[in-house]
C-alpha cells in the first residue's frame, strides 16, 4: 500500500525546471550608443532565448510530471489496485467486494394454520395463493426443498369457499405445458378455475422451541441447538454432527476418514445432549451406514461432508430436532451473524474437549478475502466458506469438526456450513473453514431419498 502512494518525486522523478533558473543580466546605463544598441539587441536576443527556454522547460517539465504521476492519476488503474490491496491485505482495510445477489423469478412461503402455499412472482406485487390445477406431488417436494426442508409431508387441495380471503387476494396458476421447471410455470390469475388452492406441509426444521428461555452468556442450555449431535466412536466424542431428519445426521467426511478402519458398529450418534458426563452409552443411536461424499479429498479437504444413516430414528422433542438446509438461492452475505457449536477444545493448547456444549457467534467472511494471500492463499475451493474474526477472537477447534454452522432467516435456522478445517484455532487472519452446505444439496437430497 505504502509503495503505491509514494511521492513520485522521491522515486527519482526529475524536478521540472523552475522560473528561478533563468535570470536576465542587469542593465548598464553608462555604455556608448552603438555599443548600447548592440547591447540592446543582444539583450533582446537573450530575452527571446530565455523565453523560448522557459517555454521548452515548462513543456519538458509537464511531460515528465505527467509521466511520473501517471499510475496514480489514472482512475481505472487506481481502482484496480485499491481493490486488490483491499482484498489481499485485511490488516490495512477490512472492506471487501460485495458479492452480487442474483434475482429470483419465484419465491414461496407456507402461511398460517392451513399451511397454504403462497408464491411471489417477479414484477408482481404481493403473495399469491397457488391454484390446485396443474399441481403434482413432485412440485410439492421441489417447493419443500427450495425452502430448505428435507421432505414433503402432506399436500392437499383446499376449497376457496372454506377459507376467509381478502377481496384483493390474487392467485397463481401452474402452466402444465412447461413441465416441472419451478422457475417458469407460475402465472398470476384473478381466480382459480378449480375453486381450490394448495395446502402444503414440509418436514419440520430450523425451529428452537426452547430458545426463548435462554437468558444470555455462553452456557448452552438444552434445546438451544436441537440439531446438534455428538458423533462418538466407542464412548469417545470424536466429532459434531447436525440432525437433518430422524434417520439422518450430516457430519464431516474427514471425521469418518480418520477412523475408516474402525467397526461401523462402534459409531453412535447422541442428540439432545448438552453435557457429555450425563451420557448413558445405550442412549446413543447406532449408525447403520456411513456415506462420505464420493469426491472427498483428504489432501485438499474438498467435499468434506458425510451422511450417517441411523438404525433407529431419533425421537424429536423440544431438545431434539432437525435443522433446515439452505433454501434455494438463499444468500447469507458476508457479515451475517451465524453460530457454531460443539464440544471441541476451548483453548488451542488444551488436549481435550469440553464436557458441555459451547457456542459462539461467528460472522461470515467472503471467500475472496479468505482466499487472499494474507489468509489461505487460494486453498479454499468453491465447496468451502469461511467464518470468524480476523483478530482470532473466536473459532471452532478440534472436536467441533462435523458440527453445525447455522444462520438465521427470521425465526428459522439453516445449516450453512459444516466445521471442516483451519490453520490452528482462533489464529489471527486464519478463520475457521467450513464445508459449504449449499453446494451439497443435490447430493444430500439424492442420498436421503
Ligand atoms: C479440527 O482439527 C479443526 N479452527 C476444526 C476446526 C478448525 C481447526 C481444526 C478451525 O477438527
Amino acid at each position: 500500500m505504502s509503495s503505491m502512494l509514494n511521492d513520485p518525486m522521491e522515486d527519482g522523478c526529475p524536478e521540472a525546471p523552475g522560473p528561478g533558473t533563468f535570470r536576465a543580466e542587469p542593465d548598464n546605463q553608462q555604455q556608448p550608443i552603438s555599443q548600447a544598441r548592440c547591447w540592446c539587441s543582444l539583450r533582446r536576443g537573450c530575452v527571446v532565448l530565455a523565453a523560448l527556454m522557459v517555454l521548452a522547460g515548462a513543456g519538458v517539465g509537464s511531460w515528465l510530471l505527467v509521466l511520473c504521476l501517471w499510475p496514480a492519476a489514472s482512475p481505472s488503474t487506481s481502482t484496480l489496485q485499491e481493490e486488490e490491496t483491499t482484498v489481499s491485505c485485511p490488516g490495512v482495510s477490512s472492506e471487501e467486494a460485495l458479492l452480487p445477489v442474483l434475482p429470483k423469478t419465484v419465491s414461496f412461503r407456507i402461511n398460517g394454520e392451513d399451511s397454504l402455499l403462497e408464491a411471489q412472482v417477479t414484477a408482481w406485487p404481493g403473495w399469491l395463493l397457488v391454484c390446485q390445477e396443474g399441481w403434482n406431488p413432485g412440485l410439492g417436494l421441489q417447493v419443500c426443498r427450495s425452502l430448505g426442508h428435507l421432505r414433503l409431508i402432506h399436500h392437499k387441495g383446499v376449497n376457496l369457499s372454506d377459507i376467509k380471503l381478502n377481496s384483493s387476494q390474487e392467485f397463481v396458476q401452474i402452466s402444465s405445458r412447461l413441465g416441472d421447471l419451478l422457475e417458469e410455470v407460475w402465472q398470476p390469475r384473478d381466480n382459480c378455475t378449480s375453486g381450490r388452492i394448495v395446502s402444503l406441509r414440509c418436514s419440520e426444521c430450523g425451529a428452537r422451541p426452547l430458545a426463548s428461555r435462554i437468558v444470555g452468556g455462553q452456557a448452552v442450555a438444552p434445546g438451544r441447538w436441537p440439531w446438534q449431535a455428538s458423533v462418538t466412536l466407542g464412548s469417545r466424542h470424536t466429532c459434531g454432527g447436525s440432525v437433518l431428519a430422524p434417520h439422518w445426521v450430516v457430519t464431516a467426511a474427514h471425521c469418518m476418514h480418520s477412523f475408516r478402519l474402525s467397526y461401523l458398529s462402534s459409531w453412535r450418534v447422541y442428540a439432545g445432549l448438552v453435557s457429555h458426563s450425563a451420557v448413558r452409552p445405550h442412549q446413543g443411536a447406532v449408525v447403520e451406514k456411513i456415506i462420505s461424499h464420493p469426491l472427498y479429498s483428504a489432501q485438499s479437504h474438498d467435499y468434506d461432508v458425510a451422511l450417517l444413516r441411523l438404525r433407529t430414528p431419533l425421537n424429536f422433542s423440544d431438545t431434539v430436532g432437525a435443522v433446515c438446509l439452505p433454501a434455494e438461492e438463499q444468500h447469507f452475505p458476508r457479515g451475517s451473524q451465524c453460530w457454531v457449536s460443539g464440544w471441541g477444545h476451548t483453548d488451542p493448547s488444551h488436549t481435550h474437549g469440553s464436557d458441555t456444549l459451547q457456542d459462539t457467534m461467528v460472522p461470515l467472511l467472503s471467500t475472496q478475502l479468505c482466499n487472499s494471500s494474507c489468509m489461505y492463499s487460494g486453498a479454499l475451493t468453491p465447496r468451502m466458506l469461511c467464518a470468524g474474526y480476523l483478530d482470532g477472537r473466536a473459532d471452532a477447534c478440534q472436536g467441533d469438526s462435523g458440527g453445525p454452522l447455522v444462520c438465521p432467516a427470521g425465526d428459522t435456522w439453516h445449516l450453512v456450513g459444516v466445521v471442516s478445517w483451519g490453520r490452528g484455532c482462533a489464529e489471527p487472519n486464519h478463520p475457521g473453514v467450513y464445508a459449504k452446505v449449499a453446494e451439497f444439496l443435490d447430493w444430500i437430497h439424492g442420498t436421503v431419498r
